[in-house]
């Protein structure tokens, strides 16, 4: 399950967060599919309780009352004809399962009609009903709920904040939540976003993931698993391991959020970066997917706080090119919306924000400008210049190492991706002003961060590399983008 199956010369996924599967499909036409990427994560495509209180926060689709495909993001026909629509000009899409809990206390009805009643433990639209999950006999924590990170047994049997604890160990669970898999399968989904995993036992996840299908053939060669990541929030210091999982499927890396942002904060200098991966404590790249930051931690849940995000733009398109422009692990970037930030000792008090809406509460389409980026509250990341051409750098320097290191004693640095690509960062106080070997054929690149290769030329600013590989680099210590990113691809 760990192989990405992405359409070949891809390599880098997308989440769009909260987007309607109408606006998918088209961005995978229009943007994702020309501009190289290999696929989009999804919010999860299940109905979910309607919350009101917050008035339709993001996380209430992580509380999920049925498997049918219902949600603010659009009907079943529209995800059906997205997946067709994406798969069609090879972007991949991978759904954000939710298969360790239901919703939390409360009864009403979800996003699909379905009713549920947390209270009695009824969900019909599957249906599961009190036999289906964890109780007292699993989980010893006295109220039910998880406190006890240092115990295994009830991290996975108890409630995470409450939410209803599907019980796992039970063929007839484990039949419902493959069934549900397979349907996405059947549909056309490449792949899973495993929410929450760590709160189920290995041999569960095992257990259910043997029951999948193989990828449908009207896309995909035949024999093909789907690629999983599960999500294991695993910092150290805690009983649960990211190791447990990886002999399963990958697992996502929260470390590297974390020490990236200290990297390019400043706090710690890049220089280091020269021995990036396992050598500074990570798993295996083959096991893990990596992101500057996700929908939880850029607004301070699931372990969060600490990490880069759009709010911090200069350090944020720094790191994501350095973490496009490096070979360490399968890369995912992120695509939000804005919401109003109000920080108060130390939480933000608006972290429940849902997507940009309409005034009847369903989700509001993006907009596109003529610079390509969005509008109508959407940040779209994915679209910024700065790291939509080094997605297009890692797919052409795919394969190949880091080579040419070069930094300044502190914090500014220069390699390249054997003699494909090469890229200078300057996270210093000082100008970088240096004759750099970059491992290239002699020639004029386009600098892909200040500029494109449109038509033969450049937008941006030229690098003008000798017969000796070597070429002259400026880059000023108080520029908005102190990155300068040249590849073959873009070659005049
Ligand atoms: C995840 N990973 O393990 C998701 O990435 C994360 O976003 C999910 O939590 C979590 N697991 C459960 O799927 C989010 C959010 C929580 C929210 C839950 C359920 O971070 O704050 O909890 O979704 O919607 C909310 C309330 C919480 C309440 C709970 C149950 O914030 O106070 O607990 O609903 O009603 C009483
Ligand atoms: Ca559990």
């Amino acid at each position: 399950f760990s192989n990405p199956t992405c359409a070949p010369g891809r390599y880098t996924i997308t989440h769009l967060f909260e987007w309607k599967w109408t606006d998918i499909a088209d961005e995978c036409e229009k943007f994702l599919g020309p501009y190289g990427y290999c696929g989009v994560q999804i919010s999860p495509p299940n109905e979910n309780r309607v919350v009101t209180s917050p008035n339709r926060p993001w996380w209430e689709r992580y509380q999920p009352v049925s498997y049918k495909l219902v949600t603010r993001s659009g009907t079943e026909a529209e995800f059906r004809n997205m997946v067709d629509r994406c798969n069609k000009v090879n972007v991949r899409i991978y759904a954000d399962v939710v298969i360790n809990h239901m919703t939390g206390g409360g009864s009403g009805s979800g996003t699909g009609g379905s009713r549920y009643d947390g209270g009695s433990l009824s969900y019909p639209g599957v249906p599961f009903s009190s036999w289906d999950f964890n109780a007292g006999s699993e989980c010893h924590s006295g109220d039910g709920d998880i406190h006890n990170y240092n115990d295994p047994n009830e991290v996975r049997n108890c409630r995470l904040v409450s939410l209803r604890d599907l019980k796992m160990s039970k063929d007839y669970v484990r039949d419902k939540v493959a069934d549900y898999m397979n349907n996405l399968i059947n549909i056309g989904v490449a792949g899973f976003r495993v929410d929450a995993a760590k709160h189920m036992w290995p041999g569960d996840l095992r257990a259910v993931f043997g029951k999948l299908h193989n990828l449908n053939t009207k896309y995909f060669n035949s024999g093909q698993k789907p690629f999983i990541f599960q999500e294991v929030i695993d910092m150290g210091g805690e009983a649960i391991k990211a190791a447990e999982y990886t002999p399963i499927a990958r697992v996502t890396n929260f470390i590297y959020g974390i020490k990236i942002a200290d990297v390019f904060r400043g706090n710690n200098p890049a220089k280091y970066l020269k021995n990036w991966g396992s050598a500074w404590g990570m798993p295996s790249p083959f096991d893990v997917v990596v992101f500057i930051d996700n929908h939880d931690n850029q607004r301070g849940h699931g372990g969060g706080g600490g990490v880069l995000t759009h709010f911090e733009h200069r350090a944020y398109k720094m790191a994501t090119a350095f973490m496009l422009a490096h070979p360490y692990g399968f890369t995912r970037v992120m695509s939000s919306y804005d919401w109003p930030r109000n920080i108060v000792n130390g939480e933000d008090k608006n972290n429940w924000y849902g997507p940009p809406h309409n005034g009847d509460m369903s989700i509001k389409g993006r907009s596109i400008k003529a610079d390509l980026s969005c509008g109508n509250g959407w940040t779209c990341e994915h679209r910024w210049r700065q790291i939509y051409n080094m997605v297009a750098f890692r797919n052409l320097v795919f394969g190949t190492t880091v080579n040419n290191w070069w930094d300044n004693g502190n914090k500014a640095i220069a390699f390249s991706r054997g003699n494909r690509g090469f890229i200078v960062i300057n996270d210093d106080t000082v100008d970088v002003n240096a004759n750099l070997q970059t491992g290239l054929p002699q020639g004029t690149y386009c600098d892909v961060i200040s500029g494109n290769y449109e038509n033969g030329a450049c937008t941006g600013n030229e690098v003008h590399v000798g017969g000796d590989g070597r070429a002259h680099f400026h880059i000023s210590h108080q520029s908005e983008d102190p990155v300068v990113a040249i590849h073959i691809g873009a070659k005049k």
